[in-house]
C-alpha cells in the first residue's frame, strides 16, 4: 500500500507552546497519534521541516511512491512558488490544512498558492483537523482505487 504523507511547515514543531490562542495546546507528536489513529493499517509518512527545500523533497518522495498528500505548509503556503510547482506534479489527491481558520484573519494570510492545487482545504478545526482529513483521504484514495 502506498503511503498518505502528513506533511508539516515551519513553526509547526512549536504546537503546544505556539501562540496557544490561535493554535490550541496539542503538540505535534499529539497529531502525529492521532494521524496514526485515524490511517489504521494504511502506512503514513508524518514529518516536519522548517526548511523549503526538505518539504519539497518529501513531496517528490510522494510523487514518486505516494497515494495522497495532506499538507499544512503553514507560512510557506503564501509566499513557496517551488512548493505549489512540485505539487503540481503530484497525480493523486492532495488536502491543504490549516489549524486556524486563514480567512479570518490578517490579509497576509488570505491568498494561499498552495490552494491552487489542492483536492479539497481543511480550516479552522484545531488539530482535529489532521485526523478528519486522514479520514476524507482514505476515501478519496479509495475512490481513485475503485476507479
Ligand atoms: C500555520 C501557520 O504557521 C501560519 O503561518 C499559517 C497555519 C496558518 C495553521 O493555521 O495551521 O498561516
Amino acid at each position: 500500500m502506498k503511503p498518505i504523507h502528513v506533511l508539516n511547515g515551519p513553526n509547526l514543531n512549536r504546537l503546544g507552546t505556539r501562540e496557544p490562542e490561535i493554535y490550541g495546546t496539542t503538540t505535534l507528536a499529539e497529531i502525529e497519534t492521532m494521524c496514526r489513529r485515524a490511517a489504521g493499517r494504511h502506512p503514513l509518512r508524518f514529518l516536519q521541516s522548517n526548511a523549503e527545500p526538505e518539504i519539497i523533497g518529501w513531496i517528490h518522495e510522494a510523487v514518486d511512491e505516494g497515494a495522497g498528500i495532506i499538507i499544512n505548509a503553514a507560512a510557506l503556503t503564501f509566499t513557496s512558488l517551488p512548493i505549489l510547482d512540485a505539487l503540481k506534479m503530484f497525480p493523486g489527491p492532495i488536502i491543504e490544512l490549516h489549524i486556524s481558520n486563514i480567512h479570518r484573519r490578517e490579509p497576509l494570510y488570505h491568498n494561499s498558492l498552495v490552494s491552487k492545487a489542492a483536492t479539497a482545504v481543511i480550516v479552522g478545526l484545531g488539530a482535529k483537523g489532521y485526523p478528519l482529513a486522514v479520514g476524507a483521504m482514505l476515501e478519496l484514495i479509495g475512490r481513485q482505487k475503485g476507479r
